[in-house]
């Protein structure tokens, strides 16, 4: 029953695509991850490894069990339990918002929306009522509760080299949650549960074609005519680009819970740029005189937007020198800085990695609890150099060569929650960074400790036992406990 609906964007011209007659031909000559790469991800996680996606779709039932508590509401809603007689725990601060249509008048709906964010936990009793006085629930951050999403968005995450992020909505029968809006990310609509009428709508504008940020929300009177209008039901996907307006509302007869899957927030050139540009003029300040010479002491009288039409050579002279050093600026341009930079923050961003059964038993994971018979039980990590090691993934670390030193950021110890932990890093001494490199260039292979790129024997051994501690590095075989 799965029926795959895209809206891509290709220049200036869209397509809705089904699956079946998507070319990939259409979607050549972009510089950048067309559209078409978006597409194709979200066919990919559909189509292949599909069983095991859907089979696992279980455990995303678990963000709803809250539905346990209140059994009128479950009518209409298939009995679908993960986990027999777990209670459901409350959703953490902030876990969930609502919005709805709001406010009868003289039993007429009048449209006007509201978001209601309460303060303090969501409590079950509390998001139902909302619920069932019409109000759309969505839970944030799913990936803390539900080790589904969590492993797919880690993928999606490695695959698209940004964040991805996801939200949850529940909407009641016959009802729309949220005003017509944008966002600022490209936007994967699964759905779960139910059925939702979908409403997207091309940029208006060439200001609003793939925007910074996303918008407010908008009135009907706004909008134009739709570019696609479709009815997702239980295990149909929609991708949109960022830009299109979209606006989802419930049939009478059937509710609607689905995932929105995000990712390439803040991700585009300009945002590159906006790092880049004033490390370039701090290195250009610090190295070229031309940078720190004083202004011309009367230029306040002759620029400026009052005197913009007036013909004067100064006003030449000065547009002019201007330009000059903004071209120079790019000599200045510490583009590999700024992009370690950027991957500094998206490891700061990302998800950790999940690991498999082998895996957790090939890093220090494998390692049990240390308190037996009640007393500390040490377990020492004895690594040779014969272990064999690799890193757990490739793009869990990033060396940074910082004014502190030389960093290497890693994923291993974040959150599943965004931000919660500072990011994590370790300093090392620079002669550790061909090791770091040739872990890198020799994934997915293992290497023998001997043959890491240190001095000693003993640097040998201790670098790798640091990373192996922090969950980066694994060992081929499980290590013996001793
Ligand atoms: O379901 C809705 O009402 C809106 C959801 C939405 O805006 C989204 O998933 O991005
Ligand atoms: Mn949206």
């Amino acid at each position: 029953n799965s029926n795959v609906s895209a809206l891509v964007s290709h220049g200036t011209k869209e397509n809705v695509c089904a699956s079946k007659s998507l070319q990939k031909d259409n979607f050549t000559g972009r510089t950048g991850p067309s559209n078409y790469d978006f597409y194709k991800c979200a066919l990919i996680w559909l189509f292949h490894g599909r069983e095991g996606f859907f089979s696992q779709w279980g455990s995303l039932y678990k963000i709803t069990r809250i539905k346990d508590h209140n059994q009128s509401l479950n009518k209409k809603i298939p009995e679908k339990r993960e986990t027999a007689g777990r209670r459901p725990k409350l959703l953490p601060k902030d876990a969930s918002v609502s919005e709805c249509i709001h406010s009868d008048e003289g039993g007429q709906r009048i449209g006007v929306r509201e978001t209601h964010n309460p303060s303090g936990r969501a409590l079950p009793a509390v998001v139902w009522d909302f619920y069932q006085n019409g109000c759309s629930l969505r839970l944030l951050c799913p990936q803390a509760f539900s080790p589904t999403v969590w492993h797919f968005l880690s993928i999606l995450q490695e695959q698209f080299g940004s964040m991805a992020g996801a939200n949850t909505y529940l909407t009641p029968p016959g009802t729309q949650g949220f005003a017509p809006h944008y966002d600022d990310i490209e936007a994967f609509v699964l759905q779960l549960e139910g059925k939702k009428h979908w409403r997207v709508y091309r940029p208006r504008t060439d200001a609003e074609v793939l925007p910074q940020f996303s918008s407010a929300n908008l009135t009907q009177a706004e909008l134009g005519e739709p570019v696609l209008e479709t009815v997702l039901e239980a295990g149909d996907l929609l991708y949109f680009p960022r830009g299109f307006i979209h606006q989802g509302d419930c049939l009478p007869d059937a509710h609607s819970l689905h995932i929105t899957v995000s990712s390439y927030q803040r991700n585009s050139w300009g945002d590159f740029l906006e790092k880049l540009l004033p490390a370039a003029l701090q290195m250009a300040l610090e190295e070229d005189v031309e940078y720190r010479r004083g202004l011309p002491m009367d230029y306040l009288q002759y620029m400026g937007v009052t005197n913009s039409d007036t013909v004067d050579a100064r006003r030449t002279a000065f547009v002019e020198k201007v330009q000059s050093l903004i071209k120079k600026l790019v000599d200045y341009a510490p583009i590999d800085a700024a992009v370690d930079q950027r991957a500094k923050s998206f490891l700061h961003d990302c998800l950790p990695p999940v690991l498999t059964q082998s895996e957790k038993a090939q890093s220090v994971y494998g390692f049990p609890a240390r308190w037996q018979d009640g007393g500390p039980c040490n377990v020492d990590i004895l690594i040779t150099k014969d272990t064999e090691v690799r890193l757990l993934r490739h793009g869990i670390v990033r060396l940074c060569n910082e004014e502190a030193g030389v960093m290497l950021y890693y994923t291993t110890e974040n959150s599943r929650v965004y931000h919660k932990e500072e990011p994590k890093f370790l300093e090392l001494d620079p002669e550790y960074t061909d090791s770091i490199e040739f872990l890198l260039s020799s994934y997915p292979n293992h290497v023998s400790v001997a043959n890491l790129p240190c001095e000693t024997l003993e640097e040998k051994i201790s670098l790798a036992t640091l990373l192996f501690e922090k969950g980066i590095l694994t060992t081929e075989k499980p290590l013996a406990k001793i």
